[in-house]
């Protein structure tokens, strides 16, 4: 098998990859080691920055994503029993964010891909990346238990955090940068009607970090702070509702009123980044490359934004065989990724309760620093202007 951009993962990042490359005319080949209807109904992130959207909008992608998706334009932050509004649209110049589950992204441009006749190789698992210092770089993969190879002239890992990708890059060539929070969330999709129009980013001075969010009108999604090391058996259902009762709970009696849970689920929080994304002719793309924690909604709008500059990159690449774009790809694209780091990891100190604050010195910065936020116009815009995405970084 032979392609011009051997693309390894069907998450946002390699998907939004292969369609940029179509209409760019470069040819691709992704494979992806689930099945589709597994990819289909993973269920994950659910903010678009205003530029995630656009970018799908602008590339015909992005027709189901108008008619459903929530637009917001603005967040609550929640402490000390009260809710305070941050305009989001009001401080960014206009600009906001959009809820559509990253499933609903994944399935539309599976749809697309599947339909002008692209290649999606599910059920397929790739096991090595050879020749990446050479021009005619290889990927072996399995499929249907029998071994088999895709050489190409480029090769994305798009793989995720636990692919192979990374790995193929000599670690005499790259630096890692990692933080591990001593948190994880808990987090569940419910068939319960939003109880608020926006998101809700709420700080208990004991219990700590939850999240009200929603996937539709009548779907919610909710995070919690618990432990790395949860087990979900020791949530059970009502325990989940209640600890959320007491999380989000208001002097004006805030009420969530509850509902079957769909989906429940424990994600660590982690802080990682590799430099340089790129090694010969492998480049790395979204969480292949980087994790944010969830708290600042970047995950898949960095994934996005990077498979952005690299097709414009193999686009110029194949139309004109420089391949300037190419070498500046991984700089281009830490800028903006450590900004992001950066808000995450901010958003996360701010809004969890730490463990191991013992004396609670830490606890009283988080409240000082929630208060300068919601009372001060310039500490607001930094929240906003990040939460919405920056056009320049
Ligand atoms: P993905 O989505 O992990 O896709 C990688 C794909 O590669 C496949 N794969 C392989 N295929 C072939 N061969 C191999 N050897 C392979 N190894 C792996 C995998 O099966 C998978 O299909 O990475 P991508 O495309 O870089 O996208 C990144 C995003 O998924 C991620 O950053 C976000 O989900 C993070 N995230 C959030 N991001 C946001 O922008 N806004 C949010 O609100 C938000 N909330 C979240 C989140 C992530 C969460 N979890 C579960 C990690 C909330 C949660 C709870
Ligand atoms: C979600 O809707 O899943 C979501 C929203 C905001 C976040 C993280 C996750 O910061």
């Amino acid at each position: 098998m032979r392609t011009q951009v051997g693309i390894i993962g069907a998450g946002p990042a390699g998907l939004m990859l292969a369609h940029l490359l179509t209409r760019a005319g470069v040819e691709s080949v992704v494979l992806e080691s689930r099945s589709r209807d597994y990819v289909e109904k993973r269920v994950r992130a659910g903010v678009l920055e205003q530029g995630s959207v656009d970018l799908l909008v602008q590339t015909d992608a992005g027709e189901r994503l108008l008619r459903e998706g929530l637009i917001h334009h603005g967040i609550e932050l929640r402490f000390e029993g009260q809710g305070h509004r941050i305009p989001l649209t009001e401080l960014s110049g206009g600009r906001s964010i959009t809820v559509y589950g990253q499933q609903e992204v994944v399935k539309d441009l599976i749809r697309i891909r599947l339909a002008a006749g692209g290649e999606i190789l599910f059920d397929t698992e790739a096991t090595a990346i050879e020749g990446i210092d050479s021009d005619r770089p290889r990927v072996r993969f399995t499929r249907e238990s029998a071994e088999e190879t895709l050489e190409c002239e480029y090769v994305a890992g798009c793989d995720g955090f636990w692919g192979v990708s990374r790995g193929a890059l000599p670690a005499s060539a790259v630096r890692a940068y990692d933080r591990e929070y001593p948190f994880a969330w808990l987090g569940i999709l419910a068939s319960m009607k939003p109880a608020s129009e926006e998101l809700i980013y709420s700080y208990h001075d004991d219990l700590g970090f939850a999240l009200h969010s929603m996937r539709s009108p009548v779907i919610s999604r909710l995070y919690l702070q618990c432990r790395p090391d949860e087990p979900l058996e020791e949530w059970p259902d009502d325990r989940i509702w209640h600890e959320l009762e007491m999380r989000f709970a208001t002097a004006e009696g805030f009420e969530l009123s509850g509902g079957p849970i769909l989906e429940k689920g424990v994600t660590a929080m982690r802080s990682f980044v590799v430099e340089p994304m790129q090694y010969g002719r492998l480049f790395l793309a979204g969480d292949a490359a980087h994790i944010v924690p969830p708290t600042g909604a970047k995950g898949m709008n960095l994934a996005l934004a990077d498979v952005k500059v690299l097709a414009e990159a193999f686009r110029e690449r194949y139309a004109s065989g420089s391949d300037r774009l190419l070498r500046s790809y991984s700089e281009t694209c830490l800028r903006r990724v450590w900004r992001a780091e950066h808000f995450s990891w901010w958003m996360t100190s701010m809004l969890h309760r730490f463990p191991d604050d013992v004396g609670g010195y830490q606890h009283k910065l988080q409240i000082s620093q929630l208060r300068y936020v919601i009372t001060s116009k310039a500490a607001a815009t930094t929240l906003a202007e990040n939460y919405v995405g920056l056009q320049t970084v």
